[in-house]
């Protein structure tokens, strides 16, 4: 049987309790056929050596990373420069001849693992942008198989895209990939605009790309989360006991909820400006309601990461200054990593749910969100029109996260809407997430490389429009 090989930076362990979505997804994806999964085991060392695990009906093949490429690689290029590049934020980038040295060797290493790993007729599906060139790796080293990517992230313009200093290198890499998947519509447009600006590329019915002598498939197909997995999580007794602790210390006071990894791209200083926007211009809310946000400590290496970090504790202690009294703290802010249940029972005592990304491939938290809320008496989604998740939660009320007053106001409304809209809202949203969950996701991804490699072997495409209007 064609096996599934997973590739991605860092892996679901075997034997361990699976935390979040996408772990489950990719490792009941690799378990279907017996599959192996490839990756980083997240610890820095100077082993060359890679440790082969089984359980969950998939074998986990994982490597340590060295100092330096843990420096370079990760740290550098992937978290100094695609990072921000792919949140349209050039202005972070830092770009250093060692890092896309270290970027390439790492990949290089990573299709010599896959290389072996790999058996004839197996299929390939990478992930995400520490591994935008491991298809021609892989190539390179003779390999035929179906290789699919998803990109996690946004996909930038073609001016931000510019910026990167290699840029042109990295985009002909990904015409090895028989298909590339963007979480959005747009992700999907702007890739094709600047393969077909800046290589030449043709576009053929709206999906298919040819460029560097190769075709390749794009989708956009939007990451789910386990829904109905979370929707019980919410509904077990350590969720309940949480939903109880937070209810009783709220004396009465509503709860809005943020929850995200601590990075510039999450919007949280614009987000805790629009809460105390609303305390400012609604002196009534004053003692009514709290700010809750989690953000957990993320890429700590990373200097733009350490100034996040300041810049909203020191906001957070500003607001909790002017608003706040000996009784009563509007803004709570925790960087401890909670457990799914918890994390739920949070979810599920919160009026509102505030996820102001400026920018975000999908914003699993939304999703998350709407999953764990009581049917009978559900909280409301305000939610940045720049997250993924947008495109798909209409439902949620929308906010432009620049906007700090708007903001406030859809916040505002939010706390003040009335039961029956919010049944409908959340209705129609958690209806929309157990469609798409993502055991959906995997699937449509998996049909969609056996779809891409079927036409590769079919006839020739036929001449279609090639203009970037086409789409
Ligand atoms: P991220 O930006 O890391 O990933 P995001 O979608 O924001 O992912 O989800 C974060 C996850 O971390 C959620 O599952 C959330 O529950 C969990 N989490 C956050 N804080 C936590 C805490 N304190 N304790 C426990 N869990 C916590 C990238 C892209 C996203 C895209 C995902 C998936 O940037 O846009 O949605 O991949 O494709």
């Amino acid at each position: 049987m064609s096996r599934l090989i997973i590739v991605s930076n860092r892996v679901a362990m075997p034997g361990k309790p699976k935390v979040g979505g996408l772990a489950v997804g990719l490792s009941e994806a690799a378990a279907r056929s017996n599959g192996i999964w490839v990756g980083w085991s997240g610890k820095v060392s100077d082993s060359k050596h890679t440790a082969i695990r089984q359980g969950d009906g998939y074998t986990l093949v994982s490597h340590d990373l060295s100092e330096k490429e843990h420096e370079t690689f990760y740290n550098g290029f992937s978290n100094r420069c695609l990072w921000p590049l792919m949140h349209s934020r050039a202005d972070l980038m830092v770009y250093r001849p060692e890092y896309i040295d270290g970027y390439m060797a790492v990949n290089d290493r990573v299709a010599d693992t896959v290389v072996h790993a790999a058996r004839k007729g197996d299929r390939i599906w990478v992930h995400d942008f520490h591994f935008l060139p491991l298809a021609r790796a892989l190539r390179e080293r003779g390999r035929d198989e179906p290789i699919g990517l998803f990109i996690h992230v946004p996909f930038p313009n073609v001016d931000i895209l510019q910026t990167l200093p290699n840029h042109l290198d990295l985009l002909r890499s990904l015409a090895s990939y028989d298909l590339i998947g963007f979480q959005t519509h747009e992700d999907m447009n702007r890739f094709a605009t600047a393969a077909q600006q800046l290589l030449d590329a043709r576009r053929f019915k709206h999906d298919v790309l040819k460029f560097e002598g190769r075709k390749v498939q794009l989708k956009h197909l939007p990451i789910g989360i386990d829904t109905d997995r979370f929707t019980r999580l919410a509904e077990t007794e350590e969720a309940r006991g949480e939903v109880e602790r937070v209810t009783s210390t709220l004396d009465g006071r509503q709860q809005v909820i943020g929850v995200d990894r601590l990075d510039y791209s999450k919007g949280l200083t614009r987000r805790a400006r629009a809460f105390a926007s609303l305390l400012e211009r609604h002196p009534q809310l004053r003692r009514q309601v709290d700010l809750l946000q989690i953000a957990p400590v993320s890429r700590s290496d990373v200097t733009a990461y350490q100034d996040a970090r300041e810049e909203l504790e020191q906001l957070a202690a500003q607001i909790n200054g002017e608003y706040g009294d000996v009784d009563w703290t509007p803004v709570r802010y925790v960087t401890r990593t909670l457990n799914r249940e918890t994390l739920a029972g949070l979810y599920r005592a919160s009026a509102a749910g505030l996820v102001t990304p400026l920018r975000d491939g999908m914003n699993l938290v939304a999703k998350e969100y709407i999953a764990a809320q009581s049917p009978e008496d559900p909280g409301v989604l305000v939610l940045s029109q720049f997250a993924g998740a947008a495109a798909q939660m209409q439902a949620a009320v929308l906010v432009n996260p620049y906007d700090s007053c708007g903001c406030a106001d859809g916040l505002l409304k939010a706390l003040q809407m009335p039961l029956a809209e919010r049944k409908e809202r959340h209705a129609e949203l958690l209806r929309g997430l157990q469609q798409h969950d993502v055991h959906w996701w995997a699937n449509a991804f998996e049909e969609a490389l056996q779809s891409a490699v079927d036409s590769r072997q079919a006839r020739p495409l036929a001449a279609a429009s090639s203009s970037p209007q086409a789409a």
